[in-house]
Order: C-alpha cells, then structure tokens, then sequence
C-alpha cells in the first residue's frame, strides 16, 4: 500500500513516481515478448493493436494483475478495482513520435473519475529518450480545450493538444525499466520525441478503474484484478493462457473497434491509432 505521505503527494501533484515494480530481468521478459510478437505476427502491434496486448498475452496479462501495482492503486481508488484497457506506448529512435500535452479524462469516457493511469517502463524512460512530463497541480483545474492536431508523429489518436503549457513547471519521470508511475486522469502530460538510439517502452494500464466507474462515451470490456463488481457496467472478459489465442484475439480486436469508437466520438476524422 501507498505511505500516507505517497498518496499526500499523488493528491497534490498528480502523480507518483517512481515505484519499484519489476526486476531488471522481469522488465526485458516483456521486451522479448514484444519483440517476438513483432517478429511473428507483424501486424499485430502496429495501429489500434497497440492496445489490448494483455487479452492475448499472458506475459502482459500478469503485469495487469501484479500485486505491488495493485496495492498502490488500492491506496488510490479502494479495493473492488477493474483494468479497463491497456495501451503500448513505444518510441523508435529512426522515428519522431511525441505525445502532445494532454488530460486522459478528456476522451477517454470513465466517469466518476475513481481511476488512475499506471504506466510501467519497460525500457529505461529518461529525457533524452522522451519520457512523459507532468504538469504538477494541473489535475486541480477543470478540463482544458484541447485542439485535435493530427498531427503525424502524434502518438495519440487525434493529436489532441493543450496549447500553452508553462514547460518549466511540468516535471519529467525519469524511470528505470521495471519501475511504475501512476496518474491521475485530470493531470496535463505529454513527452517529447526519442533522441537516442533505443527504443523507449512503456506499457500502459490505461486504465484501473473502481467497479463504481462507468464507460460514458462506448462499451469496453474488464478484467476483475481485485475485490468485486457489484456495479457490472462492463462486460468481463477470461484471462489469456496462451499467447495469441484465436478466442483471446478476436477478443482484443472486438475491444479494440469498441476503444476507436470511443477514441474517435464526433471527431473530424479517424487517426492512426
Ligand atoms: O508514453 C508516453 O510518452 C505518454 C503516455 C500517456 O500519455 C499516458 O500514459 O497517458
């Protein structure tokens, strides 16, 4: 569980970081996945299929599930605890990906906003290599515009942008592979581009939601991670045993055409993602 003192600042900055998580070998466990994922089945990680990775794989399935993660998020949102979706953040070196400042609960359709976003390094995430910034105190305010840039190298689905952002009080989270940020649904973040010459990893439980959070905007499917669902807003799905599953998979796609619906509710167009 968090310390008084940890979930102090999480309530008054936004976020929490870093928390230790993983072993080094753990954490390159799921880069291998990863890269054999790639490797195998080209196609599966690239667009919309960056999200959902744990419905057919067990590897990541087992990071959802992982205790210390859960009893920090415990400390935050109380016990009967959902993973509502994940989300693989990876930025290649050759490419120029960034993501624009933004706040989650703006498209992302969970209400009340007994949630929170964990976000799991599974490389080493610093500044040269684009790891996110947060803008501490900002989940304080209301939901700021945002102006849909689609922009190319954007790793979110409309480029959606809070413009004017003071860089100089925003915070960077560096983060050893294997350790864990965490943060709040209102907070404005973003990162810029990889200037090294690895690739940057983070995979994302996007979100763990309390059983009292519903999905306003579309339908998406749960994994019980802890207590009990005594609300039922959401479909639950069976745990991965096996990687790449055709069950497991038509699963993830299914999920994953309900998440764009959600993503891209009266947008002008349909991004990348
Ligand atoms: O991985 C990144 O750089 C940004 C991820 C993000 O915006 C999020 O997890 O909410």
């Amino acid at each position: 569980m968090l310390s008084d003192k940890e979930l102090k600042d999480y309530k008054d900055y936004g976020y929490l970081a870093p928390i230790d998580v993983l072993s080094l070998e753990e954490a390159e466990e799921i880069k291998k996945e990863i890269e054999h994922i790639e490797k195998k089945w080209p196609n599966e990680l690239v667009g919309l299929g960056r999200n959902n990775v744990h419905y057919i794989s067990p590897v990541f399935d087992k990071v959802c599930h992982n205790s210390k993660i859960l009893d920090a998020v415990e400390s935050i949102i109380g016990k009967d605890i959902l993973v509502g979706g994940t989300t693989l953040f990876i930025k290649d070196p050759d490419k120029k990906g960034f993501v624009s400042w933004h706040q989650d609960a703006k498209y992302i359709g969970f209400e009340p906003y007994n949630w929170v976003t964990a976000w799991l390094a599974i490389t080493d995430a610093n500044e040269e290599n684009g790891c996110m910034r947060m803008w501490s105190g900002s989940h304080k305010e209301k939901i700021k515009d945002h102006k849909d840039t689609y922009n190319e190298n954007n790793l979110l689905t409309r480029g959606q942008t809070v413009q004017n952002v003071p860089i100089e009080k925003t915070t960077p989270i560096v983060l050893k592979a294997g350790q864990l940020s965490l943060h709040h649904p209102m907070i404005v973040h973003g990162s810029g581009p990889n200037k090294s010459n690895e690739r940057r990893i983070g995979f994302v439980i996007q979100s763990y939601i309390g059983t009292n959070v519903d999905q306003v905007l579309g339908k998406i499917f749960v994994q019980q991670a802890r207590g009990k669902d005594t609300f039922k807003y959401h479909k639950h799905t069976k745990r991965p045993f096996e990687l790449m599953n055709k069950n497991d998979m038509m699963v993830k796609n299914k999920a994953n055409e309900e998440l764009s619906k959600i993503f891209y509710k009266d947008a002008q167009r349909i991004g990348k993602y």
